[in-house]
């Protein structure tokens, strides 16, 4: 494309910045070598977030260091790419030491089967990713304009075809991959080709509009919120055999307060395809939003408007058209929940898997709670492997019976085994980073739920309701990281202190919630919570959960936009 075409499409600037970045190398290597300053040239700031790495200050620190007019605290976050959430031991290992020698020693479990760094300072940079590429795994394409870490449903327990699913996530997130030796000689020394030599066959010179998210769901479980993802699979099993997934387009569900040009949207069901097809579908549906996606407007520019201002049915013939043969009809299906489940269970392949809550993602050793100390001990001796899961949780799987009784011990002194008080409100809760690292949460997130469900639990408690499994997330702003907007109870941050109140999504994850009150402070929630839970208790229906009786008592109006099954 020319620079005039450009102009004349009043392309935003991204686009330009992208399209000029040489294959995403931009001035990053000077940038990372200047030594005034910890920080990065603000172009290199957005080419970075495709090597898999985000430029941010500490927060707690920024007025401090302002009053002493020094530079604010530049940082990196960095998140490494996990297909499907699994991992190694010795990976597990080299992680844990990177996060002491270089981050802020804590390892971040993300709602997207991803591991994340905080407060890497720029000089650690670049050994720390070499070290991350050392161990097999990689951070490129975790952030940026491109496909990122393909999620897959971590635990088999119950479907024999686990293994299959999951290498398609594998497939499925290195074939998406961006081609551009930008991070090989950024990063890993390679010999520096300087663009000439690069080809992006998919993603071209200016990559996607905005960032794309694939998860594939194994049916009973939505533990990774397939409609929350641009493009979605579930898996549909026959007699114990994988057939093929039913493919779902156009979730998303961050949004920007104020504008209703931007909302939450759940993916559409359109149709099923064999799993000899399943690259070429994704490929496809890429390739559409990569030439109609939005790139005049950032805001609007995720495959979900895409689909809302060309038409559903438009997407599906074009897609159609351009694979040159037709999905089928989609098959049946049925979602019971979308959390953990917790504890020992046994795979179909007879070797036991351990689900460990891990209280937002967050594995840090802390007092008399060294959940760290005790993965890396696990890790040291574990003759299976490691999975995320996409609400923030750890599963140490494949565990031999022999081993089970061990692992258990370490858990145990180290005071993170499953606690037999962990209430049903917390085991099913979820909060985002937010502060002190995100740099556009509005409120506090990963730091203050916790002490608010011991609120609610107290509230809870008094209704005989502890163990009731409520779904309950909360997020800093309205990007929704967390998956907010699909909590029975979600919190949105607005300001310090004060958050907005969401209500009535399901509990399988086929439904968004909506909006109830505005700006609560603590003692607002808590006022507001009370009554409904009380009323719950008194009235709910046998198995009815805390979602859909929020709809029947009329409290809050069923979503507007159901989703959509189309074929
Ligand atoms: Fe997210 C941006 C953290 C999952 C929607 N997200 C961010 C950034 C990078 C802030 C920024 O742009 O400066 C946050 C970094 C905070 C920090 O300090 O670490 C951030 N997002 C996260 C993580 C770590 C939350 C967590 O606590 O686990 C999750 C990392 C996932 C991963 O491993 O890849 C994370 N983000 C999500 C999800 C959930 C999901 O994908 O299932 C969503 C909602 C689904 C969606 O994409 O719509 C989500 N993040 C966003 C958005 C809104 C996108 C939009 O379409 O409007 C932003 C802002 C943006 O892109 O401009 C954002
Ligand atoms: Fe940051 Fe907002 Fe995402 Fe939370 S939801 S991590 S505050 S961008």
């Amino acid at each position: 494309m020319s620079d005039e075409q450009l102009v004349k499409e009043k392309l935003s600037k991204d686009e330009q910045l992208k399209k000029d970045s040489n294959y995403l190398r931009g001035t990053l290597a000077e940038s990372l070598k200047d030594p005034l300053t910890g920080a990065i040239d603000p172009n290199d700031g957005k080419l970075i977030k495709f090597h898999g790495s985000y430029q941010q200050h500490d927060r707690d620190l920024e007025s401090e260091r302002k009053r002493q007019k020094l530079e604010l605290l530049y940082q990196f976050m960095v998140r490494v790419r996990a297909p499907g959430g699994i991992t190694q031991p010795n990976q597990w290992v080299a992680l844990d030491e990177i996060s002491s020698q270089y981050a802020d020693g804590t390892i971040k479990l993300t709602t997207r089967q991803s591991f994340q760094f905080h407060g890497i300072l720029k000089r650690n940079l670049k050994t720390s990713l070499k070290r991350i590429n050392e161990i097999l795994m990689t951070t490129l394409a975790t952030c940026g304009d491109v496909n990122r870490n393909v999620m897959c449903t971590p635990n088999p327990y119950q479907s024999g075809v686990h293994e299959e699913v999951y290498d398609f996530a594998k497939v499925l997130s290195e074939h998406l991959l961006p081609k551009t030796m930008a991070y090989h000689e950024i990063w890993l020394d390679g010999t520096p080709l300087g663009g000439t030599h690069d080809v992006e066959p998919l993603y071209q010179d200016r990559y996607l509009p905005r960032k794309f998210k694939i998860a594939i769901a194994i049916p009973p479980r939505n533990d990774i919120d397939v409609f929350a993802n641009d493009l979605g699979f579930i898996a549909i099993e026959e007699n114990g055999k994988l057939k093929g997934f039913n493919v779902c387009v156009g979730g998303g569900l961050g949004n920007t307060l104020g504008d209703d040009s931007t909302y939450p949207r759940l993916a559409d069901v359109i149709g099923f395809v064999t799993t000899d097809k399943v690259v070429e579908v994704a490929e496809t549906v890429i390739a559409i939003q990569r030439d109609y996606g939005n790139r005049e407007e950032r805001k609007n520019a995720r495959l979900k408007y895409t689909l809302d201002r060309m038409g559903l049915e438009w997407f599906v013939n074009e897609l159609h058209e351009r694979l040159g043969w037709e999905l089928e009809n989609s098959r049946a299906y049925h979602f019971s929940t979308n959390g953990d489940q917790y504890g020992w269970l046994k795979g179909s392949n007879g070797k036991w898997f351990y689900t460990l809550f891990v209280e937002n993602g967050r594995v840090k050793d802390e007092d008399d709670y060294q959940m760290k100390k005790a993965l890396r001990e696990v890790a040291e001796m574990l003759d299976g492997d490691f999975r995320l899961t996409g609400n923030q949780n750890l599963i140490i799987a494949n565990v031999l019976q022999k081993d089970k009784r061990k692992i258990e011990s370490i858990l145990s002194k180290n005071g993170v085994l499953n606690n037999p008080k962990l209430t049903g409100l917390r085991k099913n809760s979820m909060a985002c980073v937010a502060l002190n690292t995100c740099g556009l949460a509005f409120a506090e997130s990963e730091r203050y739920l916790p002490s608010l469900i011991s609120k609610m639990d107290e509230i809870m408690r008094k209704n005989d309701l502890e163990n009731n499994e409520i779904n309950i997330r909360m997020t800093g702003c309205p990007n929704g990281c967390a998956r907010s907007y699909l909590g029975e109870i979600g919190f949105v941050g607005r300001a310090i202190g004060r958050y907005n109140l969401y209500l009535g999504a399901s509990h399988n994850g086929d439904r968004l919630n909506v909006l109830y009150k505005e700006m609560l402070s603590e003692e607002e929630i808590l006022d507001t919570l009370a009554p409904m839970i009380a009323a719950y208790a008194r009235e709910r229906e046998e198995g009815e959960h805390f979602g859909d009786f929020v709809i029947r008592k009329g409290l809050i109006e069923h979503t507007k936009r159901p989703m959509q099954i189309m074929r």
